[in-house]
């Protein structure tokens, strides 16, 4: 049965991002449609969960609407055997993919919430809140097996590989130097962005939206 995904969102990285990276990982192809917020206001109703994204699967079995980014990549992830082999890589994957959210989840506080132009709190937050992340990364990285060889869970990249290496992204981008005190997740960061699969997506995909332009 031939499946086709078209992945809707908004015209940024945030939370699609990984999911479009894992697309281009697995060289599978998908729709990639954009959202303004002036068509959002007419289509929020129509969302499974009212809210974006949304992976939109079509086989000759009909249509299905998936909410939920963490979910939706879990499930691209089993179909494209991007998970782990076994129940240790799974729950290595799954540990380091919910790291990520909380790490994602302090930056976006920040960045989005009242205090982003507030230097005491941002300062506060590369000091204290990603030193932690940081930490919490290293040990992961740390407590690989050898096989895994620079990757977080096995010899190759899963999909929780692919969320951190997009979280390790988002702060570099906001702090080109975030990732001096951390060399091992440096060349980690380093290792994902050489993939041959990911060269032609990396090299045509949206800027970050918090890129300087
Ligand atoms: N837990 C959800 C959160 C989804 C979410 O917060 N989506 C935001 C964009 S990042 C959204 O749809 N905002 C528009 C709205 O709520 O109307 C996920 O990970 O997909």
């Amino acid at each position: 049965m031939s499946t086709s995904y078209e992945i809707i969102y908004f015209g940024i990285h945030g939370r699609a991002e990984p999911i479009r990276l894992l697309f281009a990982l697995a060289g599978v192809s998908f729709t990639d449609t954009a959202v303004t917020r002036e068509e959002w206001k007419g289509l929020k109703g129509t969302m499974p969960l009212f809210q974006l994204p949304v992976l939109v699967e079509r086989s000759e079995a009909g249509e299905r609407r998936i909410p939920q980014s963490q979910a939706i990549l879990r499930h691209l992830a089993r179909s494209f055997g991007l998970y782990g082999n076994d129940e240790d890589e799974r729950l290595r994957a799954d540990v380091l993919a919910e790291t990520c959210v909380d790490v994602s989840a302090a930056l976006s506080a920040l960045v989005y919430g009242p205090n982003k132009d507030n230097p005491e709190a941002v300062a506060k937050y590369w000091a204290e809140t990603w030193r932690t992340g940081v930490a919490k990364l290293d040990a992961l990285l740390a407590a690989a097996p050898s096989s895994a060889a620079g990757l977080f869970v096995c010899s190759h990249p899963t999909f929780a590989d692919v969320v951190a290496f997009q979280v390790l992204h988002t702060h570099l981008v906001h702090r080109p130097t975030c990732l001096d005190p951390a060399p091992a997740l440096r060349r980690f960061h380093d290792r994902m962005a050489a993939l041959p699969q990911w060269q032609a997506y990396l090299a045509s995909r949206r800027k970050h939206e918090a890129a300087p332009s």
